[in-house]
């Protein structure tokens, strides 16, 4: 069994206290680690780090040096490969090819995109006149914020906690990581690459640990902390704003969604079917971006439902590594109960299930594991509550449409705005579909399609704030104008 500690100032220690909490796996729900489990201490520990780290060699460095860097903590990631996949494929239980092929990639692929932003981006400048017709000149300059507190969740955690700890360090921050206490194993490997590399001590630090009344929330708290990132659940934004606000933190948010599918009688119909079921089942459903609500228009309706349906009844659970399984278990037994909840409240609320909806038969191993299957509901009006809440499971609703502007309604109809994917073969309508959906990112006939460079983030209450190319340095950076005198 495993034991993961914290890495503060370049140094694996463990909690003050000696206390530890499980990690359980969540294919048969062994326990596979313990974990150091921070508490203020720590959090003191690693804030100091950072904070004295702002102030030395990596604030001395050179842009073009800190740029080479990250271009080496990407290039170190890619040379440990097997390990990342490894801790990933333990911590999630989620197929091999999606970890390998989508998600710890884009690790190495954080760094390095917002390495080349820094070593690219200009800032604006102003001439102006003046009274005496000698003129002025405004410029601005881009200094780093400082400390940020780096809050994960357990979903896709290498992807989204580097997609956080990429842009902070290009602009020159240092960092206090909390990862999801569900999913320690990647961020506490990071600390290894960032020593490998030369990365100064305290840049770089991970306390793990619990969220409210634990290393979590004393982060967000916390005095030396001077802007706070954060991925998960809007609940958690919420708490997380009112702690923020106390000591005027700034805070960018990326959270829940409940995002639709639309799909259009003219569309490519395979693509379409292939499209909704990776947006609705890719990562067992785990995926902010994913399709919960599915909207097709009615001449396809049933013909969709029992394609979708086949590919369902088709998945195959297994290990990551099993060859053929493309199918993983949930993270965790209490997310196990929660999505297990919405599949009977779907029922009680007079779903018709076409498929799933329970747990699926498995070999004696796996039987303790955080399985569920695909399910598909249909007959549920909008006002239910599996139609409207954000489950994070595998499972969606499907009702047939007639108009665009009826579909328009329904996919707008939700307190959150992360993302739509919309399939058709009408240009006019894509672009007007795309301009009437109150979404943060609109992909016609594709999904999950992702250029670093584009500004990305949720509508409504999916978020606060865009981060992306040079959309991070908003945040990650503090603009500051110099006005000079002819
Ligand atoms: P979560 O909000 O429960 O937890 C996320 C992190 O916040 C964890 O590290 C947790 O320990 C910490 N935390 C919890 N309460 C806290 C508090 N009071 N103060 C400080 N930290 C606290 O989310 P989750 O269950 O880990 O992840 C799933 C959620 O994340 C879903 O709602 C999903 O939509 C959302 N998500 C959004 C995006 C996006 O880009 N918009 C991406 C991935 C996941
Ligand atoms: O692609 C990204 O940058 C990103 N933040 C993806 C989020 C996935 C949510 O599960």
């Amino acid at each position: 069994m495993q034991t993961i500690q914290h890495f503060i100032n370049g140094e694996y220690t463990p909690s003050a206290s000696g206390q530890t909490f499980e990690k359980r796996s969540p294919l048969d729900n062994r326990l596979i680690a313990r974990v150091a489990e921070g508490g203020q201490a720590e959090v003191d520990a690693a804030v100091a780090a950072a904070r004295a780290a702002l102030r030395g060699d990596w604030s001395r460095m050179s842009t073009e040096k800190r740029v080479a860097m990250l271009h080496s903590v990407a290039d170190e990631i890619t040379r440990r490969f097997d390990d990342f996949v490894a801790a990933e494929e333990a911590d999630t239980g989620q197929p091999h090819h999606v970890i390998a092929h989508a998600f710890v990639p884009r690790g190495a692929a954080n760094f390095k995109i917002f390495a080349d932003v820094i070593k690219n981006v200009a800032t604006e400048a102003f001439q102006m006149d003046t009274p005496d017709g000698r003129g002025a000149l405004n410029y601005a300059i881009r200094k780093p914020k400082g400390v940020i507190g780096v809050i994960s969740p357990w979903n896709a955690p290498f992807l989204l906690m580097t997609w956080k700890v990429g842009p902070a360090l290009a602009c020159g921050n240092t960092v206090v990581v909390k990862p999801s206490e569900e999913t320690p194993a990647t961020a506490a490997l990071l600390g290894e690459v960032m020593n490998a590399v030369g990365v100064p001590k305290g840049v770089y630090n991970v306390v793990h640990g619990f969220g409210p009344a634990a290393a979590g929330e004393f982060i967000t708290r916390h005095d030396g902390v001077d802007a706070i990132t954060f991925t998960g659940e809007t609940r958690t934004g919420a708490a997380i704003m009112k702690a923020a606000a106390d000591g005027i933190r700034d805070v960018s948010f990326e959270l829940g969604g409940k995002n639709a599918g639309i799909v259009f009688a003219d569309c490519d119909f395979d693509a379409a079917v292939d499209g909704i079921f990776r947006s609705a089942f890719l990562n067992t459903g785990q995926v902010c971006l994913g399709t919960e609500r599915v909207y097709v228009e009615r001449p396809l309706f049933d013909r969709f439902v029992q394609a979708l349906k086949l590919r369902c009844e088709s998945v195959k659970y297994g290990r990551p590594k099993d060859a053929g399984a493309n199918y993983g278990p949930l993270i965790s037994q209490e997310h196990k109960r929660k999505v297990l909840s919405y599949y009977e409240r779907a029922v009680a609320e007079g779903a018709t299930v076409v498929t799933g909806g329970g747990v699926p038969p498995l070999p004696a191993e796996l039987a303790e594991g955080a399985w569920v299957q695909p399910t598909m509901w249909t007959g549920l009006p909008e006002t239910a509550t599996v139609v409207r809440e954000e489950i994070f499971g595998p499972c969606c609703h499907l009702r047939p449409f007639d108009s665009e502007e009826e579909v328009l309604d329904l996919a707008n109809d939700n307190r959150y705005g992360l993302s739509t994917t919309i399939w058709t073969r009408d240009l006019g309508r894509a672009h007007r579909m795309a301009d009437g959906v109150e979404v943060g990112i609109t992909w016609i006939n594709s999904w999950f399609l992702r250029d670093l460079r584009t500004p990305f983030g949720g509508s409504k209450q999916s978020g606060i704030g865009r981060e992306g190319g040079v959309h991070s340095l908003e945040f990650y950076t503090d603009l500051r104008n110099v006005c000079i005198k002819y």
